[in-house]
């Protein structure tokens, strides 16, 4: 809560280019919210050089992906849309937060383990305290709610055992949050690896659907999609594939398996791939034309970024404040 009012963050880290996966499992969710929450959407660049990154490269992506924020829907005069690295509390509960925060606990991180068998030459601490730095983000706007995808899951379970474990030895300062994973598309699958998630960063091109991919592109991605060696459209198990191509069909289309599965019980793979295709394709045209359209007012973007930095300053410094004088640390003299 802030304020009396119910409070939202979420945030995604500009490590490459936004995927279907990203769009399905969290943003596309987030334009609902802006009415009954307060909302703070960050660009999460600190969480970014977890992993190496290019800098050039680093801020054109963290531009662009605040852009495409406000592109696929968010007011940014209703929405906090922000950079971590502009607001330093985000630094600093961190480092308190490590205080109460178990070895043990991140030892059980999945992604720390996936990510850590990925990057073998640079396992840091950074990536390892990854939650902490999150659990901070989420702490300090004293958030009621998180939309993320599925496989942040654990991260949000975390992040309630310490703001638990911090409100048991000095009270009620932290919101306890819980996460709000959507009903569909909270987990979209590698088109080329059906088992495994679609993530920004993989090395396979053909794995991902970038939100910038071009028609063509979407269309030429999905009907190389893996699937498997019968020919019936049909959800199951084993069926990773096909499963997976009727979960997007059915968000971007809003029709459920059944209607799916009927609409296609005639068809072959060829037609259903791209069905699908073109409905991504639609779907995905209206935000890449705002996005050009955005990326032209350098002015209106610089002035988003300002005017927001200053906003989640203030309420993340109101919330440090409170923890500092908690945890003993001297007040300021002004
Ligand atoms: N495949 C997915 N399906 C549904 N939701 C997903 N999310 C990520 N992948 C899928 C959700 O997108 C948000 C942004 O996540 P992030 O940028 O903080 O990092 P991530 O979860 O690690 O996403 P990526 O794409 O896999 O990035 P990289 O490759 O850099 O690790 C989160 O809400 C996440 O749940």
């Amino acid at each position: 809560m802030l304020d009396g009012k119910k409070s939202l963050f979420s945030g995604m880290q500009a490590t490459g280019t936004l995927t279907l996966g990203n769009y399905l499992g969290a943003l596309k969710n987030w334009v609902d919210f802006e009415e009954e929450y307060e909302t703070f959407y960050c660009v999460v660049d600190m969480h970014s050089i977890t992993v190496r990154q290019d800098p050039a490269e680093l801020r054109k992506r963290a531009r662009s992906l605040l852009t495409l924020y406000i592109a696929a829907g968010l007011n940014p005069e209703k929405n906090c849309i922000y950079y971590q690295s502009h607001v330093s509390a985000h630094a600093e509960l961190s480092w308190i937060l490590n205080c109460f925060t178990y070895m043990g606990e991140l030892n059980r991180m999945t992604q720390f383990k996936d990510k850590a068998a990925k990057h073998t030459d640079n396992i840091n601490a950074g990536l390892y305290t990854y939650p902490v730095l999150m659990a901070a983000d989420i702490l300090l706007f004293q958030s009621d709610i998180v939309p993320v995808g599925f496989d942040q899951k654990q991260h949000l379970e975390i992040t309630r055992d310490i703001a638990e474990r911090f409100n048991s030895v000095y009270g009620d300062v932290f919101t306890i949050p819980d996460p709000y994973i959507g009903k569909q598309g909270a987990k979209i699958m590698s088109l080329q690896e059906p088992e495994k998630k679609m993530s920004k960063s993989d090395e396979n091109p053909n794995a991902s659907i970038f939100l910038m991919d071009d028609t063509d592109t979407i269309i030429r991605k999905f009907k190389r999609a893996v699937t498997d060696s019968e020919s019936e459209i049909r959800y199951s198990e084993d069926k990773p594939g096909i499963s997976n191509l009727i979960d997007v069909y059915g968000i971007t289309t809003g029709k459920s398996v059944a209607e799916t599965e009927k609409e296609f019980a005639s068809s072959g793979y060829g037609d259903f791939k791209l069905a699908v295709g073109e409905s991504v394709a639609n779907m995905l045209k209206p935000i890449q034309d705002k996005y050009a359209e955005l990326q032209k007012d350098k002015d209106y973007i610089d002035n988003i970024i300002k005017v927001n930095a200053d906003k989640a300053n203030y309420y993340a410094t109101k919330t440090l404040r409170k923890v500092q004088k908690k945890v003993g640390f001297p007040e300021r003299i002004r």
